[in-house]
């Protein structure tokens, strides 16, 4: 066994104990920061295990730990959003939950990095890649396009669902017609500010109610959920639906995105919870 996949079990270790050592709510905050330092260091030292294997599973327990981290902080991120319709936390039809997930009435603010603070006219989207024309559409040209609203519950990874969110913007796959997109891509690969991807297979972008959305229930989508335009892929785990989106590169491959690279499934379908890779 190589040293980087020692020292990495060992990171891991260490931020199992520091975590669940947490003697109170408030040491939870900084035990919580601690822990996760921990695993930015055990992530950080994944370059460097030489096993192919190897390093696919640690990846993936590196992601499984700040999943579960996340997890542990649900019950405070579960309160209803101030000014935003509550979602119904019950459902006639129980197989409208995908298993593990808890329907919360608010809708929480998950991303990496700090949200950035843009103006309509700052949002330019770029169809690159696998294109016959290459397009950056900004924001006359994105309403340019046809309006829809489509109502669809979202599910997050670590664990919570909101049911019945209107979202209005336009199809992604009026998008990518401006750019006519090559018979060879198979993949996209989808950027957010300030450095977040998610890929996808093709199909998946352009279903009928996949959108670059720039309204939440009937209200401009508020900054921190991804304003003024975010993708919504509402079939996959919510790390694919990239807020603040500057670009989508179609491939020929399935080049990994953020998460995907630390572990997550490269589909991430929630009704097969698909969270991880297999061996991760
Ligand atoms: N740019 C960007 N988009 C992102 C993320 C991110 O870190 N950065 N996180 C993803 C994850 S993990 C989820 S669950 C959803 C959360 O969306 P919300 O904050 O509106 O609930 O955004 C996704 N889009
Ligand atoms: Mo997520």
């Amino acid at each position: 066994m190589d040293t980087a996949d020692a020292q990495i079990q060992h990171l891991l270790v260490r931020a199992d104990d520091v975590w669940k050592a947490a003697p109170s709510a408030a040491a939870a905050a900084a035990a919580r920061q601690r822990a996760e330092s921990l695993l930015e260091q055990a992530r950080a030292l994944l370059p460097e295990v030489s096993d192919d294997d190897r390093r696919l599973a640690l990846a993936g327990a590196v992601a499984r730990r700040f999943a579960d981290i996340d997890r542990l902080d649900l019950d405070q991120r579960l309160r209803p959003t101030p000014g935003m319709r509550t979602a119904p936390t019950t459902v006639a039809d129980p197989t409208r939950v995908p298993p593990g997930q808890r329907l919360t009435p608010g809708f929480p603010v998950l991303h990496v990095g700090r949200a950035p603070d843009l103006t309509p006219d700052d949002v330019r989207v770029a169809v690159t890649g696998r294109v016959r024309a290459r397009q950056v559409l900004d924001w006359s040209s994105l309403q340019a396009l046809p309006e829809v609203t489509v109502t669809r519950d979202f599910h997050c990874v670590t664990g919570w669902s909101r049911l019945d969110n209107a979202w209005t913007g336009v199809r992604v796959r009026d998008v990518l017609a401006t750019a006519d997109v090559r018979p060879e891509a198979t993949h996209a690969i989808v950027s957010g500010h300030p450095a977040y991807s998610a890929n996808l297979p093709l199909e998946q972008l352009t279903g009928g109610d996949v959108l670059l959305a720039w309204a939440h229930d009937g209200r401009p989508l508020p900054r921190q959920h991804g304003g003024p335009l975010r993708l919504v892929v509402p079939a996959l785990y919510g790390w694919k639906s990239v807020k603040w989106v500057f670009e989508i590169r179609l491939t020929e491959r399935d080049v990994r995105g953020y998460w995907e690279e630390r572990g997550y499934h490269d589909l991430g379908d929630p009704f097969r919870e698909q969270r991880f890779r297999d061996g991760a």
